[in-house]
């Protein structure tokens, strides 16, 4: 096992993995830019090491002041958090020629994942159900009136290096088609500097379903059921829980096995989570994420599973600390985003938190880390028996928190709390935004 690791990252994902590295015996460095000297991360980590100024390009995305903190501190491995160098394969590639081991998938693996057709074909070729489409880039206009021709209206078009909801465009006939496919190749071009882009059938009212999966690199892997993520606003999560409410333990069981023997297949290491939507009973892979994600505490509730601690443990050469039949979902949990930014507007509320309390009790985590110029304050995530508990719990927990200074999104769980349609689990990818359209015009 590793002696010492480094996180090359900060805020409340930086805590998380430092707590993991002490239960473990584990050495942590963390590493700061010069606006965050006293932040949390810094203080908690056995060590620190200010990798540069304030801005992000030259600090936390710097692989080079990120390796010499290793050098210096002498970490041997990486936890690479989520967002910054996470998902970035030369990261991986550029650790690993400095015999520092990524805590983490392959390069390789990222590199595929990263690209959203690679990631589609090889999804496939895995045997995990996709969206009909393209099957590659769409070159020219002819071609996507013929992709549009063989799947059928509405469709589409997405940029093969985008991702996140980034440079999409729906077209509901060919004339539509002709205007969203220029437009769409454009903006990758100058979003993304690739202006390669695919087409698939628009799906009009699904899920967000995400499949944790989990390799140890050695041709083993699980999954840890999935999280339901549709409640989003302009791409953001806001509000996801775990099991889904839309998914029986049959469907579970089978895309489930599906998902763990793709990426046992390809010996996966660590892990991973594979986007489907999802509608009318079917699965549809969109995208794989090589990281860990915001939401991954739902999941290590219902498993009563430390993600991050396997993370480690597979990427020190041990096996996985659970098989497939050891896995058993308990309860239901729930997690919320609570964002410094004024309800409705979502526009950030910029100030300084003059009191903060983290609500606690049964069932109740937050993960959080106050920090300037961030707008994610925490997460709040509860445990119950069953959804209705959890939700009753989630009701009580946003009671006991406390923030003054800022406004936060917490009235608008509140008034999301007292819907009929979340406390049945019925939503879609649209529902919130409607719903906002709805309540606030
Ligand atoms: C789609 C889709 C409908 N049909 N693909 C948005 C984020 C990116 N990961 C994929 N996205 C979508 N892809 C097909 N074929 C609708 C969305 C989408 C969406 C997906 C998940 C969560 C929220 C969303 C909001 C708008 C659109």
């Amino acid at each position: 096992m590793f002696e010492k690791i480094l996180i090359a990252n900060r805020g409340e994902i930086a805590l998380r993995v430092i707590r993991a590295a002490r239960e473990m015996g584990i050495k942590s460095v963390a590493v700061h830019s010069t606006a965050d000297a006293d932040a949390m991360h810094v203080r908690m980590a056995d060590e620190s090491v200010c990798i540069g100024p304030a801005p992000s390009s030259e600090s936390y995305l710097s692989k080079a002041a990120i390796i010499s903190a290793c050098e210096i501190t002498g970490a041997q491995a990486v936890h690479p958090g989520y967002g910054f160098l996470s998902e970035n394969a030369s990261f991986a590639q550029a650790l690993e020629d400095h015999g520092i081991t990524f805590i983490g998938p392959s390069a390789e693996h990222i590199r595929i994942m990263g690209d959203k057709i690679t990631a589609k074909v090889t999804a496939k070729d895995l045997g995990i159900p996709v969206v009909p489409g393209s099957d590659g880039g769409v070159p020219d206009f002819e071609t996507a009136i013929g992709v549009a021709a063989s799947i059928g209206f509405p469709v589409i078009i997405k940029a093969t290096a985008g991702g996140g909801g980034r440079g999409m465009k729906v077209a509901q006939n060919a004339e539509e088609l002709e205007i969203a496919f220029r437009t769409a190749r454009s903006e990758a071009k100058n979003a993304f500097g690739n202006d390669e882009v695919y087409i698939e059938k628009y799906l009009q009212k699904p899920r967000h379903i995400e499949i944790q999966v989990f390799g140890d690199g050695k041709g083993n892997a699980v999954h840890l059921g999935e999280r339901d993520c549709s409640l989003q606003r302009r791409h953001q999560k806001v509000f996801e829980e775990a099991p889904g409410p839309a998914i029986t333990p049959k469907m579970r069981a089978e895309i489930g096995k599906v998902c763990a023997d793709a990426v046992a297949k390809i010996n996966y290491i660590g892990a991973g989570t594979v986007e489907f939507l999802y509608e009318d009973g079917k699965f549809y892979f969109i995208e794989m994420n090589t990281r860990l994600q915001v939401e991954h505490p739902v999941t290590e509730y219902i498993f009563g599973v430390d993600l991050v601690r396997e993370q480690i443990r597979v990427a020190a050469g041990l096996p996985m600390s659970f098989r497939q039949d050891e896995l058993e979902i308990n309860g239901h949990a729930i997690e919320v985003r609570i964002n410094a930014e004024k309800i409705p507007g979502f526009t950030p509320s910029p100030g300084r938190v003059r009191m903060f309390h983290a609500p606690g009790g049964f069932g109740v985590r937050m993960d959080s880390a106050l920090y300037s110029g961030y707008s994610m304050i925490g997460k709040l995530i509860v445990h119950g028996r069953d959804r209705p508990e959890a939700l009753a719990r989630l009701k009580r927990a946003l009671g006991e928190l406390i923030i003054d200074g800022v406004e936060s999104s917490v009235p608008l769980f509140h008034m999301l709390l007292a819907e009929p349609d979340i406390q049945a689990g019925d939503y879609n990818i649209h529902w919130l935004e409607k719903w906002l359209a709805r309540q606030f015009g």
